[in-house]
């Protein structure tokens, strides 16, 4: 096993949930360069690909100190020829040619300025810059048929392409917080995704609730846009309603990794000012979003409370570290592992757990916290 400075063994385990990974590390010089590649392989439609090369990146964020030669990658997990190739060049070189050709092509950056447009997939994206678009300017010039999720995006494009802070972060929990309390006292909210894991922007703001008597969180969402719709907070939001069945054979084999949680996705309108100051204002009504204002991307998420240890551990993250405890779970537990519960498959019997820590044990494994999931 290889050795790090102090001369101390590295054992470097091969599930991403199965390894502490910091949000800060040694060698962002490697990690982005495959992660270009990893997002390239995902807008070419290869997912086996695409998280080969966000494999062989996490591996590098959770070692202890920064890549100096290719001695330090022996006896890591993980790395395939392709990006050993990669990172040999990096350490050679300062620099990648394929990374470089990839992040310079056409190709890739109308992907990524199309994909980055919210309400907008790879398949959409790859339709239109074969109808010769580029970017999100051209969508309007063109008149291209938009739904309502990416007409949202194309009209505060600029505002959510800018990061969130955490402060902006707070301020939205404590709407969330004042919309919540008043339709349904007695209720935990809980900030999810990147910002549970210590992160200090975001795409995103993501937030989980709850209530202590199962039941109580019916219909609950409804009645929470309702309130932000009064206060005209919602620029925009689509609600889908909770579609969980737990069937008695186990769970369904689904296609997607989606959940099927009560949830919403929406557009927050904060005052910049407010945002500033730290203070919410929710004067204003309308969906118009002028220059004083901010538009920031919400997940709302309700989830039944014997669930919601499952929904956290789900909605923490990152994608990779999710996808890695189900992979787990499947090939190393015969367990299925979802947001909604854990079932035993030599057991037949589904594993209930009131808290993250009862879920790490169930799998097996160490318990790894918010901020050591930055696979
Ligand atoms: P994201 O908000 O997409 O990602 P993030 O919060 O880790 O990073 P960012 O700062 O860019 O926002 O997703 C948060 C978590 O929610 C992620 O672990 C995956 C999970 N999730 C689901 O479980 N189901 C879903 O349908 C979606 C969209 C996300
Ligand atoms: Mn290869
Ligand atoms: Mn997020
Ligand atoms: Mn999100």
């Amino acid at each position: 096993p290889e050795l790090n400075g102090d001369g101390a063994e590295i054992l470097m385990k091969s599930y991403a949930c199965q390894r502490r990974t910091p949000l800060k590390h040694h060698n962002a010089f490697l990690t982005e360069a495959l992660e270009i590649l990893a997002q390239n392989a995902e807008f070419n439609d290869n997912e086996g690909r695409s998280v080969a090369f966000r494999r062989a990146a996490s591996v590098l964020k959770a070692l202890p100190h920064r890549v100096k030669s290719m001695e330090d990658l022996r006896c890591l997990p993980c790395l395939g020829d392709h990006s050993q190739r990669v990172i040999k060049e990096i350490l050679e070189d300062g620099s990648s040619r394929e990374v470089e050709s990839t992040r310079q092509s056409e190709q890739f950056q109308a992907m990524k300025a199309l994909t980055g447009v919210f309400g907008v997939g790879v398949r959409t994206a790859d339709r239109w810059i074969r109808e010769g678009l580029r970017t999100p300017d051209d969508l309007i010039r063109t008149g291209q048929q938009l739904n309502r999720a990416q007409q949202a995006g194309v009209q505060y494009y600029s505002e959510l392409q800018r990061a969130v802070t955490r402060a902006e972060a707070e301020l939205i929990m404590a709407i969330v917080e004042a919309a919540v309390n008043s339709v349904l006292p007695g209720c935990q909210i809980q900030l999810m995704g990147g910002f549970r894991r210590g992160k200090e922007v975001g795409h995103d703001v993501d937030f989980l609730i709850t209530h202590p008597e199962e039941g109580k969180e019916e219909g609950l969402m409804s009645k929470i846009i309702s309130w932000l719709e009064e206060q005209g907070v919602l620029l925009y939001q689509k609600t889908t309603r909770n579609s969980y069945v737990e069937r008695l054979d186990g769970p369904a084999r689904s296609a997607s990794n989606m959940d099927r949680f009560e949830r919403c996705f929406s557009i927050f309108k904060l005052h910049s000012s407010a945002s500033r100051s730290g203070s919410a204002s929710t004067s204003e009504s309308g969906s118009a979003c002028d220059s004083g204002c901010r538009a920031v991307r919400v997940d709302l998420v309700v989830s039944p409370f014997s669930q919601f240890a499952f929904a956290t551990l789900g909605w923490t993250g990152s994608k990779l570290f999710e996808r890695e405890l189900r992979r787990w779970a499947g090939q190393e537990k015969q367990m299925t592992l979802s947001s909604h519960t854990l079932y035993d498959s030599k057991q037949n019997l589904y594993l209930r757990a009131q808290t993250e820590e009862e879920i790490f044990a169930h799998l097996g494994l160490e318990f790894i916290p918010p901020s050591e999931r930055n696979a």
